[in-house]
């Protein structure tokens, strides 16, 4: 049971499957607030180092849960982060697991300039439905949701489909 008025979500996946253009257009449509978990580590310098392999930041997790947590407690988030098992389960009513065909992962990491380890490390991570095992490990099977993310019209049916389902959770928990 949760004693939120909202139900909070997470939005999580390789990078480049459509996490940030789904997000967007779930606040737009909900008036949930969408908290880009990426900028908030970025603005707030949650790192502690720098990782030469990867060429980014080392995450600072209890920095970055600090700066999250009273956000988040009030409920009608909605998070969008490419990595999930490091948020505190009571968090989230619904975790949804993007997911692209590398065939279309490709070109998206391609055209944001990733390369070498960077590059084959992210369409390995989609091919081994890394973050999708990841999810189901940390959160109770009944509130994790693989969706496809591969065309427009997917776009459309995921964002149908979490309006909805933000919909019925409003409904079940006398929030209309
Ligand atoms: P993420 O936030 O997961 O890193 P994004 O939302 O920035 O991904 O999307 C990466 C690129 O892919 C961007 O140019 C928009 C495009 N895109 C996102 N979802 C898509 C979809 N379902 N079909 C086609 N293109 C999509």
């Amino acid at each position: 049971m949760t004693s939120r008025k909202l139900p909070n979500i997470l939005i999580t996946g390789t990078p480049g499957v459509g996490k940030s253009t789904l997000c967007a257009e779930i606040a737009k449509r909900t008036g949930f607030e969408w908290l880009e978990v990426g900028k908030i580590a970025k603005e707030h310098e949650c790192y502690e180092g720098y990782d030469n392999v990867y060429e980014c930041p080392v995450l600072d997790e209890d920095k970055l849960l600090d700066e999250l947590e009273t956000r988040v407690a009030p409920g009608g988030k909605i998070l969008d982060y490419h990595s999930c098992e490091f948020f505190p389960e009571r968090w989230f009513d619904a975790v949804y697991v993007l997911r692209t065909d590398t065939k279309y992962l490709f070109d998206r990491l391609k055209a944001r300039g990733y390369s070498g380890k960077k590059f084959d490390d992210n369409i390995q991570c989609e091919i081994f439905q890394t973050i999708l095992d990841e999810a189901r490990e940390s959160y109770k099977p009944e509130i994790v949701f693989e969706l496809q993310s591969n065309t427009d019209d997917d776009t459309g049916a995921n964002i149908c489909t979490i309006v909805d389902w933000i919909e019925k959770w409003k409904k079940d928990n006398g929030n209309h």
